[in-house]
């Protein structure tokens, strides 16, 4: 079956706002654009002309260093779903290149979806027709300090398209090939959410890898029409790695590093974007006797071995089969690179509990590390 008959069967529709030229050819003038200008000095590119193409300082060309908060908190995803019928759902987002703080003196030019990472969690119900509506830019965001680029800022960055690719989808390149959007462009589609689970979306631009790498995921929940059982706290948290050019705690500002993206020599483990992004202030809580459910995803490309110090899991839904039967009274599970899990349990003692991943390295030395604050009267674990 070809590309769009198969999309069609799945009630793919695509609604496109786009004119002009297609993504290749966008994509191929952008990379010869970009060849062209890193052979030129800085008074060439400043008289020189190429038709439409914007053109930009090289001292514009480097990125602002801003005090976004990256980390979307744990705790920032949508109620569960109250209703009986199917219904359409809408889903606004915006791609959006950023620099924050991985850490204290540390910074770093992330590229999002809402401008952090994870991308915004999408809570839609078996049956749900959804409609992801994906625009290149923040809606207006031409006059703002951080989105404000140039076709040629976005070639030479390496996104000048953007798209998405959600789990969640049966069809080709889940929706990415009729969502790659350019500059100031926005596209939409619709699909039916027929299969209940916790998946991972991603940005599927070239080169993907770094798309992803650079914090373009999040993750979609289909919840089965049943609905889930009622719980009392319920957390999203996404790990993901990142390669910076200098080692972990270097100072300033960090270019990413392909040559270890393709080593696989992250720098970064993360939980929600940021070293220490789920701690203090911003940790998870609960309190004595509340059940808990965490949504645990891997949105780039190393596997997990997620674990809560002094937690056992009562139930685990390994890889997004949130309608099969969960394992029961787990200690750490595999999280595969762009999978993700649902895990319950009740909270019983008091305190501080660590969620890391157990290769213990990347949560001691390389920032892979959360806090659950349990809430209640001190008990003995005696
Ligand atoms: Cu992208």
């Amino acid at each position: 079956m070809n590309k769009i008959g198969s999309l069609l069967l799945f009630s793919i529709v695509l609604s496109s706002l786009t004119t002009g030229c297609s993504d290749e050819e966008k994509y191929a003038t952008s990379k010869t654009e970009y060849e062209k200008h890193k052979l030129m000095s800085a008074a060439d590119m400043a008289t020189h002309s190429d038709g439409e193409m914007s053109h930009v300082m090289p001292n514009d060309v480097a990125p602002k260093i801003g005090s976004n908060e990256i980390s979307r908190n744990a705790d920032d995803l949508p109620p569960p779903i109250n209703r009986t019928q199917e219904q359409m759902v809408r889903v606004d987002l915006y791609t959006d290149e950023l620099v924050a703080e991985m850490m204290p003196d540390v910074t770093y030019q992330y590229w999002t979806y809402n401008s952090k990472v994870p991308a915004p969690f999408i809570r839609v119900r078996e049956g749900d027709t959804v409609e992801i509506n994906l625009r290149h830019g923040k809606a207006g965001s031409e006059h703002s300090e951080h989105s404000q680029h140039t076709a040629a800022q976005h070639a030479a960055a390496g996104h000048s398209a953007h798209s998405i690719d959600l789990h969640a989808v049966i069809g080709e390149g889940g929706g990415a090939p009729l969502m790659q959007v350019g500059q100031g462009e926005e596209k939409s589609f619709r699909f039916k959410a027929t299969r209940a689970g916790i998946y991972v979306y991603h940005c599927a631009s070239p080169h993907v890898p770094t798309h992803i790498a650079n914090g373009m995921y999040g993750m979609i929940l289909v919840e089965p029409a049943e609905g889930l059982s009622k719980v009392d706290r319920e957390f999203y948290v996404m790990q993901g790695e990142f390669y910076t050019h200098g080692k972990f705690g270097d100072k300033g500002l960090q270019d990413f590093d392909k040559d270890k993206l393709l080593a696989e020599h992250p720098e970064y483990f993360l939980f929600n974007g940021r070293v220490k992004a789920l701690t203090g202030d911003r940790a998870l809580k609960a309190k004595v006797g509340e059940k808990i459910r965490l949504f645990v995803g891997v949105g780039s490309h190393i596997a997990s071995n997620f674990h809560i110090i002094g937690t056992i899991f009562d139930k685990l839904y390994k890889d997004g089969a949130i309608t099969s039967p969960p394992l029961k009274n787990v200690q750490t599970t595999t999280i595969a690179a762009g999978s993700a899990v649902m895990i319950e349990f009740t909270a019983e003692v008091a305190g501080k509990y660590l969620l890391v991943d157990h290769n213990l390295t990347r949560a001691i030395d390389k920032g892979a590390l959360a806090e659950l604050i349990i809430e209640g009267e001190p008990q003995s674990t005696q």
